[in-house]
């Protein structure tokens, strides 16, 4: 139990880092919940920035049944584990839509993006879901 308070805290002060530290931001944070993940995916998600990485995952949690989501902001893409009997690909798009963050799928919400930090209202031109390697720290 003392783990997962421990990890909450560091998930939360990553988050309220200034967008401007993205670059030493540690990429490998996830947001976990109890569901048993029996199926996963990958695909491309817009963002910026550590803040956006928190936005996006927290998304992609909040829908039942995703068991971990770890978005890449390097590749801006998201790695998602989900139980297949509980939820489906479009809702796990869907959701993150509705955060304001524009995946392969579904446009963001116009209502969600405009409410976004002014640093985290990222390019919707911005190529996505990219192969590159992800930058450890
Ligand atoms: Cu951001």
């Amino acid at each position: 139990m003392k783990k997962v308070i421990l990890s909450l805290a560091i998930i939360a002060s990553v988050g309220f880092t200034s967008c401007k530290n993205d670059a030493k931001q540690k990429t490998e944070t996830t947001e976990v919940s109890n569901e048993i993940a029996n199926a996963s995916l990958s695909f491309g998600v817009r963002g910026n920035c550590g803040m956006c990485k928190q936005t996006i995952e927290k998304a992609a949690n909040a829908v039942e049944g995703v068991a971990t989501a770890t978005w890449d902001v390097n590749k801006k893409k998201i790695d998602v584990s989900f139980n297949d009997a509980k939820t489906d690909v479009m809702a796990i798009h869907t959701a993150i839509a509705a955060s304001g963050y524009d995946t392969e799928e579904v446009s963001s919400s116009k209502d969600a993006y405009s409410g976004l930090p002014g640093c985290c209202k990222y390019d919707h031109t911005m190529a996505m879901n990219q192969s590159g390697e992800t930058v450890a720290d």
